[in-house]
């Protein structure tokens, strides 16, 4: 067994550059423009925060950890070589990489991350969870059309945000994440399922809003990422050309988020009472912007 990361919150090593003056923080801010898109559309995409170096390096690490017998294997919250149960497609997806390597963990303190969050989000942010998903070349499984918090109600109240990062250049071709504008203003839907039926959520739209389901796909190079609203619907089609696509998520939230389960909220992790705010061990404050 190895050295469980989540006993850290703070860098282990010395990729990520952690800023000293408010200066150096400054490069990573948004505009208001881009603040602004996100609250009017839902999203923002094409945020550039690794380098190639730093792309390199999580790359290394992941192509470790998809190996069950990886020493650190156990402290995923979920490991699912296969998401799909059509055994012709393949999607990996995973959640607790930052428990177990370390750029993944230090990845959570990348401030081209941490601060564009915190704009976003209007105040300090803290660490949800992270998520694998890639798609071999070829035979590349679906993610269904979903939105994030109908997998998260178990904690309250909704000041959730997701960043997408490509470890590849993702492209129409191998299966790039796709957004549906607006869609951040309709109401909770239920799930319908992640990595079989594309278009299983068809069945639990309104009529305005099947009108309204105009996805704009999101090509990224790898290293940059794209941040999006918890209801924001999204989804992402096969891979069948000759390039894989890997993508890394970091989940976060608002500082002040409660339980709202007495349950295990994440595999293994010991419960919160309903009520009580997120924090501790496994869910470490990442910034905040007025300390
Ligand atoms: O990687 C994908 O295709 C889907 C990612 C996703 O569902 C998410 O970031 O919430």
């Amino acid at each position: 067994m190895i050295e469980d990361l989540s006993n850290r919150h703070g860098p282990i090593g010395d990729l990520f550059m952690a800023p000293g003056t408010i200066e150096e923080w400054q490069p990573y801010r948004l505009t208001e423009d881009q603040i602004a898109f996100f609250h009017e559309y839902g999203y923002l995409a094409g945020i550039r925060v690794l380098n190639d170096e730093q792309v390199e390096a999580l790359r290394a690490e992941l192509t470790q950890l998809i190996d069950p017998d990886h020493p650190g294997h156990e402290l995923f919250y979920e490991f699912h070589a296969n998401e799909s149960t059509d055994p012709s497609t393949a999607l990996f997806h995973a959640l607790g990489a930052w428990r177990i390597a370390p750029g993944f963990h230090d990845l959570l303190w990348n401030p081209a991350f941490m601060m564009p969050a915190s704009q976003i989000l209007g105040g300090a942010v803290r660490f949800w969870h992270d998520q694998l998903f890639c798609k071999p070349a070829h035979h590349g499984g679906v993610v269904a059309w979903h939105q994030d918090y109908s997998y998260w109600t178990r904690t309250q109240p909704m000041a959730h945000l997701s960043c997408w990062i490509g470890l590849d250049d993702s492209t129409r071709e191998n299966g790039c994440v796709h957004y549906v504008p607006g869609s951040h203003r309709w109401n909770l839907l239920p799930i319908t399922g992640l990595a079989n039926d594309m278009h299983a959520i068809e069945s639990v739209l309104a009529v305005e809003q099947r009108a309204q389901f105009k996805p704009v796909p999101i090509e990224l190079r790898k290293g940059e990422c794209s941040f999006h609203h918890p209801l924001m619907v999204h989804g992402s089609y096969e891979n069948l050309s000759d390039h894989r696509r890997r993508g890394a998520v970091i989940n976060v939230f608002r500082d002040g988020v409660c339980s709202a389960s007495n349950d295990e909220l994440l595999a293994g992790v010991p419960p919160i009472p309903v009520g009580e705010k997120m924090d501790g061990r496994f869910f470490p404050l990442l910034l905040d912007p007025t300390a």
